[in-house]
């Protein structure tokens, strides 16, 4: 049993406080994996050599697509686009075994966790086996991805996701989609299940796959769960989805949901890259996360979420990984800024206080959305917050020299080999020295698990 009452105080030649890069910090971390207090002016304490930085919570992972990355780049027939990557995805997915699922996943976390991540939400939707029959143990793919996260150290919210039909008003599911179909019971069932073991939150897959009865139950299974926990849904990513939205119900899917649930601040709306200034600003106002996940929506060729105007409005947002063709929270910020200004032909558009840091300004907003998204108390350095903590090498080419928040600055908008070189897990070092106790072995079964699905494709 971990005890509360110990701690542990370590002296950080800087951490981001707030929005301050302040030098010579007292962090004094509990047993418990919380931050007991943050002291400046440190004095004694085992020393944390260079910046310290609260971790990036990955607000939305498929896992499993991280071993498909770099499958769908060929050329299709014309008019190629988001349909034909998801065709590719579900191919791939039915030769998915229980071993590769655990397998892939933890190589994902650990780079995560190397690049700045650490805690993810698993928007998790496979759950049967290919012939869509129900493993023995109905939760054994939420339990490989559960095993993963524990292997790798990688904080967790794992997001079940219940999936019953192919498109709005009912249509059919589809054969390529019978790994992810579950009836509200045992969905229930594999959500309580779940729960017993780590920490989870409630997500009906989107509006084309639920019906308003199917949201209405996962809603009540939220709240049956408590106040607080998260409910994530996909939502207005192409416009496809708003046209069949808009024939289904004569609304837009974000106006639809705002319409039809209380989206509060428990909610995180995935991509929402299609809102009119009416939905912008309603989604604003309520609280909620955008799950902005820049690297895969513009893999996917999804569109850009008007990004300015949600933030001009008070808007949160947390980052996520998605399909995982990117591991880097920093890879999100940096596209996060760019694509506003290619878009704008003007630079530092995302904050526009004089002056003010466009990547503290990002990374500070993204690690409080992205805790608030998780339903995790993290997201800050600050007593009795939990910590999750990134230390970058401030002696790193990309970084040195630099001091203040222009390290920050130097992270997100410079290089591309990750500086980062511990990283701290609710109070466990998980990282250290850029190295991971179990990354030989998680190496090894990745290399199996994708040199196996290399003959089985
Ligand atoms: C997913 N991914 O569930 O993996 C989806 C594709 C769908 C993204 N939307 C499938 N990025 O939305 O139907
Ligand atoms: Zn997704």
């Amino acid at each position: 049993m971990r005890r509360t009452d110990e701690i542990v105080a370590y002296r950080a030649d800087a951490a981001l406080v707030g929005d301050e890069v302040v030098e010579n910090v007292g962090l004094d971390i509990r047993s418990d994996g919380s931050i007991a207090a943050v002291r400046p002016n440190a004095g004694a304490g085992e020393r944390i050599a260079g910046l310290v930085v609260p971790g990036l919570a990955n607000v939305h992972s498929h896992a499993f697509q991280r071993a498909m990355a770099g499958l769908a780049e060929r050329a299709g027939p014309e008019g190629d686009n988001f349909w034909r990557w998801r065709e590719v995805m579900y191919r791939f997915l039915a030769v998915l075994t229980p071993d590769d699922v655990q397998a892939i996943a933890a190589q994902l976390y650990l780079e995560c966790l190397q690049h700045g991540y650490t805690a993810v939400a698993e928007f998790h939707y496979l759950h049967n086996a290919p012939d869509g029959a129900a493993y023995t143990d109905p939760a054994e793919l939420s339990r490989r991805v559960a095993a993963a996260a524990a292997q790798a150290g990688m904080g967790l919210t794992l997001l079940p996701v219940l999936y019953r039909q192919g498109g709005f008003g009912g249509q059919p599911p589809v054969p390529g989609q019978r790994r992810f179909l579950l009836t509200p019971d045992r969905y229930a069932a594999l959500v309580q299940t779940m729960a017993s073991d780590v920490a989870v939150g409630i997500a009906p897959h989107s509006l084309r796959a639920v019906t308003p009865d199917d949201l209405q139950s996962a809603i009540a299974l939220a709240d049956s769960l408590g106040s607080d926990t998260p409910i994530h849904i996909h939502i207005a990513e192409q416009t496809a989805e708003v046209a069949d939205c808009l024939a289904w119900s004569g609304a837009r899917p974000v106006q639809w949901l705002l319409d039809h649930a209380a989206v509060d601040r428990r909610w995180c709306l995935i991509h929402a890259t299609h809102i009119d200034n009416t939905e912008r600003a309603r989604m604003a106002a309520s609280g909620a996360i955008a799950g902005l996940c820049q690297t895969t929506e513009a893999n996917l060729g999804d569109g850009i979420f008007p990004l300015r105007p949600y933030l001009a409005e008070g808007g949160r947002f947390g980052v996520g990984s998605d399909s995982n063709v990117s591991t880097s929270p920093i890879e999100e910020l940096r596209w996060l800024e760019y694509v506003r200004r290619l878009e704008s032909r003007a630079r530092n558009v995302t904050e526009t206080r004089q002056g003010a840091s466009v990547a503290t300004s990002l990374l500070t907003r993204a690690a409080r959305g992205g805790a608030q998204a998780l339903g995790r108390h993290a997201g800050e350095i600050a007593p009795g917050r939990r910590a999750d903590l990134v230390v970058l090498n401030t002696e790193h080419p990309a970084l040195a020299g630099r001091r203040g928040t222009a390290l920050l600055d130097a992270w997100v908008f410079s290089g591309n080999s990750t500086p980062v070189r511990d990283v701290m897990v609710d109070g466990r070092w998980v990282l250290r020295d850029g190295l991971h106790a179990q990354s030989p072995a998680i190496g090894a079964a990745f290399a199996r698990t994708m040199r196996r699905l290399a003959d089985a494709l």
